[in-house]
């Protein structure tokens, strides 16, 4: 009796111990971001676009947070704004007023919200008209790590990709409202990362053969949906949202649909190339095409640090 009562203490004192280890491990983590409205090239020509930003990037700066982390943001107004912004993080729980409404030029908000569910999460501008503000380029991806490192196999390498379209006339807003759009781009330039299509075009993404490549795929949209595919390869994981509870295996092709997200692992036994696609063509063939090189070769510092986002 005694025993069992010295061991109930005991078991308790440990759960008491690993709940302080697991709140010691959750972090506050501040973000701030800049609505700005800039000229930034389009294709790897430099053709030059009027877009609306967060921090002056298309797509904007990559957040990362580890599930349990309590994100604090603030979104400041450029004074040289001449459009009120907002901001909307897929990865909250909020109220869609108080916290997402805008703020005109000059003006900055702020609100803060814990990381519940890891994955992968897009964010964006709903300023209204919203088609409008994610058209020009006020969108980007946040990523939740999952709280246990060993929810998922370990990556040897990560890159983001976001899709979007892009309008010819940035001020028309009917050209959006019926679909008009010219090109289908990934991380905010026509075939960026293709020079089989562009040979203008001075990036690609790389690996080992072997390696884990593991790729949060976010669809900006606004209208168009994404079936992601890797031609030559085939995802060995796919997990919706990027939960690592949503996973699937052995796809060719997954739907993103526009303000959707999800992670894809792929793995290549051999040396040479795939390209990344949303196999709905005509976004393809408008720019939507990511060549993925493989080789023993690889540039050690892609797809790690800060080239997950390959600018
Ligand atoms: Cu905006």
């Amino acid at each position: 009796m005694k025993q069992n009562k010295m061991l109930g203490m005991a078991l308790a004192g440990v759960a008491a111990l690993s709940m302080l280890a697991f709140q010691a491990e959750a972090k506050t983590v501040k973000v701030t971001l800049h609505a700005t409205e800039v000229d930034l090239p389009i294709d790897n020509k430099g053709t030059m676009y009027r877009t609306w930003t967060f921090d002056g990037k298309v797509p904007g700066p990559v957040v990362r947070v580890t599930e349990g982390d309590t994100v604090e943001f603030t979104l400041i107004n450029d004074k040289t704004s001449k459009n009120s912004h907002s901001m909307d993080f897929h990865a909250a729980r909020l109220d869609v007023v108080k916290d997402f409404g805008s703020i005109k030029p000059g003006e900055n908000k702020s609100y803060t919200y814990t990381a519940d569910y890891p994955g992968v999460f897009f964010y964006h501008c709903g300023s209204d008209p919203m088609i409008q503000h994610i058209a020009r380029g006020m969108f980007g991806a946040i990523i939740v790590d999952p709280k246990d490192p060993k929810a998922m196999p370990k990556a040897d390498r990560e890159y983001v990709i976001i899709q979007s379209e892009l309008y010819a006339n940035p001020d028309v807003k009917e050209e959006m409202m019926q679909n008009k759009w010219s090109n289908v781009m990934f991380n905010g330039g026509i075939f960026k990362y293709d020079p089989v299509h562009d040979p203008a075009a001075t990036r690609w993404l790389q690996a080992k053969p072997g390696e884990r490549v593991r790729v949060y795929f976010v669809n900006a949209g606004p209208n168009e949906f994404s079936s992601f595919h890797p031609i030559a390869g085939i995802w060995d994981k796919v997990y919706a949202s990027g939960n690592p509870k949503n996973v699937q295996h052995g796809l060719q092709s997954f739907t993103v649909g526009p303000g959707d997200a999800a992670t894809f692992d792929l793995i290549s036994p051999i040396e040479g190339a795939n390209a990344i696609v949303t196999h709905s063509l005509k976004g393809a063939l408008t720019g939507a095409i990511a060549v993925l090189m493989f080789s023993n070769d690889a540039d050690s510092k892609m797809g790690r640090g800060e080239q997950i986002l390959v600018r």
